[in-house]
């Protein structure tokens, strides 16, 4: 089913695919703006929230007094960390910013609904492509749920402006598309990406894409496989190991996924301990098997678990799991616990 839009322009609200222009949304987003402005660009930090405030700055740079982009996560993936760093982007962590001396806010890539810390701030506009949620309201709003990134978004509003973008920008910009629409597989792709990306394709530096892509382990973090390839275990097709504690489950995600590129590993199971939760990451290869009904029905007693047909995950309080005093979790307790059901 389509999602329908949200779109406020001049006190105007359309909730139909709307019949508004690129030209139409950029004006009615430059009315609200004066020139001593000074603006506050809110996101929580993601390549296309990140994009998208790069783009919204470069829009109303030379138009107001200045633009701040504050956020209030902690950027932890290496990923993003490479990207912001890289392209230079300025951003703030939005505790240490005097949100109430800004004359203007902006919501990017999210909205008021979605953090606590969001919802004491009033809204000037608000650009999305999340399912709408209510309670909230702006002067100018544009959600477009069916979109797969607000970069594509924002590569319509700034060719509206008739802006080319700087190779940083469409980098940026490039990469949110691409994630966002996880390399175009998601089924939110649609074909105003593909025009939004073809566009940023020739200007954007695809090596410094690569080099995003590429960086999510830390050195610190070589050990973990160092574990993994001392544990891993394969019974009738299936690779388990189980690599004890680890400082961020991102670590097994990443084990889980080098470990599926083995021949003939048809599944893959990696465990391991953060905080007071066991973490399972499965993948397979999704034919004729689906990995989100088997940790449903493997791990769902002990805690939460689910996913698609190729990705799946458990998260399970430690004390739920059927272990006898004082012992320890370890791979071969991982086969037992993924086999009983057999
Ligand atoms: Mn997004």
């Amino acid at each position: 089913m389509k999602q329908k839009r949200l779109e406020k322009i001049a006190d105007v609200v359309t909730r139909s695919a709307s019949r508004n222009s690129a030209l139409n949304r950029l004006n009615g987003f430059y009315e609200l703006f004066e020139k001593d402005d000074e603006v506050l660009i809110v996101i929580t930090a993601d390549p296309d929230s990140l994009a998208s405030a790069m783009a919204v700055k470069r829009l109303l740079s030379y138009r107001v007094g200045s633009v701040t982009i504050g956020y209030p996560n902690e950027i932890r993936r290496l990923n993003n960390i490479t990207m912001v760093e890289r392209l230079k982007i300025p951003i703030e962590r939005l505790h240490t910013l005097p949100v109430n001396d800004y004359s203007k806010l902006i919501m990017l890539d999210s909205q008021p609904t979605h953090q606590p810390c969001f919802e004491k701030l009033k809204f000037d506009a608000v650009i999305d492509h999340h399912p709408i949620t209510a309670g909230w309201d702006a002067k100018f709003i544009d959600i477009r749920p069916e979109y797969g990134a607000v970069a594509s978004m924002m590569v319509e509003y700034l060719r509206a402006a008739n802006i080319t973008p700087s190779v940083a920008l469409a980098t940026a910009l490039y990469y949110g598309i691409k994630v966002d629409t996880q390399n175009f597989e998601k089924k939110n792709m649609q074909l105003a990406d593909g025009i939004s990306f073809r566009y940023v394709f020739n200007i954007a530096n695809r090596n410094l894409v690569r080099k995003f892509d590429l960086t999510e382990l830390r050195r610190s973090e070589l050990k973990y496989f160092k574990i993994a390839l001392n544990e891993v275990k394969s019974s009738k097709g299936r690779a388990y190991a189980h690599i004890g504690r680890v400082g961020t489950p991102d670590i097994l995600v990443i084990i889980a996924d080098f470990l599926n590129h083995v021949d003939k590993f048809d599944w893959v199971l990696v465990s391991g301990i953060s905080g007071e939760k066991l973490v399972v990451i499965l993948r397979c290869d999704g034919y004729r098997k689906n990995a989100g009904n088997f940790a449903r029905k493997t791990f769902a007693e002990y805690g939460s678990a689910g996913g698609h047909r190729e990705a799946a995950r458990a998260e399970l309080p430690m004390k739920n799991l059927p272990l006898r005093e004082g012992q320890d979790f370890t791979t071969s307790t991982l086969m037992r616990i993924a086999t009983r059901h057999m």
